[in-house]
């Protein structure tokens, strides 16, 4: 027994951990740090790392400017592409300048002394294990081959292992007693321990908003022209995670809602999801800070995550909406992300108009790219983004079994079907990391849910 484990430590250590340089001087204590602490005393008194939780926890909020903002563009400025850098989406490495020549000549080449078919074959072994070779708009080529043009033809290919699907319905046509077993069982995950998989967390809440904290840098793109087209798929997983912890750890046995948040545009603070018994009202800033939920079943909801990579940092999560930028996320911004065809470039859309748009807008814990599920209504949010993903993937079946773009946004790694989404077992041995191919799909492997409408 005692070999076998000696064994098995060896094998993990030579797989896993680089050869360290060894140093026989010890290294200067200040290189260490300090673990940030109060005395007794001060614990006691409600003291923490330098303020009173009783006055910042409790009552105040933060000036806004703490929490940042989530990278945006405006809806004419979508329409144009400026979000892709203000110039288009071949800046990036993986569609070199010239790409659609390529892309054309390539296919030429397939053809060439072969039936379509076989050229069929050829593009999807090259975007399995070779993608990110100067392909583009590789759905129109696909469907081409296919001649697969009607959406509604395309649903049943999608179904698979899942004959009947979770319907996530939207949150005005869910009944009272949905939206009140919902948001008790989210408000249950911050009563519940944390799991101690991810440290810093106090509650199984946050260890949502950990995970979130954590990924952060590499599931959101850095800027318009340094992206990671990772964002949508990571962020369906994620919900799709805290879907399974309200099921399995809080009792709730229904489907999820999601938000049709477009109907909402420039007028959030009346937007049913935001009524006191539900999420809470969503008020404006307080003298240019962010306001604590003032009422419903998160009145004064705790984070001890955040602003950014902060931890150990109570505080309230807050609000302070902005009627002017929600106004941005309406069927505008919609249309015109939905109208594009390639994964990157709808992705850039997405990410840039109505996602941050709805970030920005709710404010303050919202407006923070890193620490934003701290908000229950994150959640509601990034419900409409995926609604929105599975919309735009359902006008052609390459949306579903085909990807495209960076992986990574320092220097574009390719995103490829094996590029691996990481959600660090948050919902456990459900929650396993796993490749794209499995999170384009959701009615067939890992997932098993359809939208209402
Ligand atoms: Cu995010």
């Amino acid at each position: 027994m005692r070999l076998s484990i000696a064994l098995c430590a060896s094998v993990v250590t030579a797989a896993s951990v680089p050869a360290i340089e060894s140093r026989e001087d010890g290294i200067p204590l200040a290189e260490f740090g300090q673990v940030n602490s109060v005395s007794p005393e001060e614990a006691a008194a409600g003291v923490d790392i330098g303020f009173t939780l009783s006055q910042r926890g409790a009552q105040e909020g933060y000036p806004l400017s703490t929490f940042g903002e989530v990278h945006h563009v405006e809806p004419q400025e979508a329409k144009e592409h400026k979000d892709l850098g203000g110039n288009n989406f071949s800046v990036l490495p993986i569609f070199g300048p010239g790409h659609e020549s390529n892309l054309d000549s390539w296919l030429d080449k397939m053809d060439h002394g072969h039936g379509h078919h076989h050229g069929l074959e050829e593009i999807e072994d090259r975007l399995r294990h070779k993608a990110g070779e100067a392909i583009t708009k590789v759905e129109d080529v696909l469907d081409h081959f296919l001649d697969i043009r009607d959406a509604s033809e395309l649903e049943p290919r999608d179904t698979g292992d899942c004959p009947n699907p979770a319907v996530r319905i939207e949150w005005d046509d869910y009944s009272n007693s949905d939206r009140l077993a919902f948001v008790n069982a989210i408000k249950c995950l911050t009563t519940r321990p944390a799991s101690g998989r991810v440290s810093f967390s106090r509650n199984r809440y946050e260890d949502l908003v950990r995970i979130h904290q954590s990924y952060a840098p590499n599931i959101h793109s850095r800027s318009t022209s340094q992206q990671t087209h990772k964002f949508l798929l990571w962020h369906r997983y994620f919900v799709w995670a805290f879907e399974q912890m309200l099921r399995d750890e809080c009792g709730f046995n229904r489907a999820m809602p999601w938000w049709d948040e477009k109907k909402w545009a420039g007028r959030f603070h009346e937007a049913t999801i935001f009524r006191p018994e539900y999420f809470g009202s969503l008020p404006g800033p307080t003298n240019g800070r962010g306001t604590c939920i003032p009422d419903g079943p998160f009145r004064n909801l705790q984070s001890n995550l955040g602003p950014g990579q902060t931890v150990n940092n109570p505080h309230c999560v807050q609000r302070a909406v902005n009627e002017g930028v929600t106004s941005q996320t309406g069927v505008n911004s919609y249309n015109t992300c939905l109208a594009r065809s390639s994964y990157p470039d709808f992705h850039s859309c997405v990410e840039f108009t109505y996602h941050a748009q709805g970030h920005n807008g709710v404010g303050a814990t919202m407006a923070d790219a890193i620490a934003s599920p701290g908000d229950p209504a994150f959640f509601m949010h990034h419900l409409y983004i995926d609604y929105t993903f599975r919309k735009w993937q359902l006008g052609a079946l390459s949306r579903r079994n085909t990807i495209s773009g960076c992986a990574t946004n320092d220097g574009c790694q390719p995103l490829t079907l094996d590029t691996m989404i990481y959600m660090g077992g948050i919902c456990g041995s459900k929650c396993r990391d796993t490749p794209v191919r499995d999170v384009l799909r959701t009615k067939q492997g890992l997932f098993c849910y359809m939208y209402s409408y």
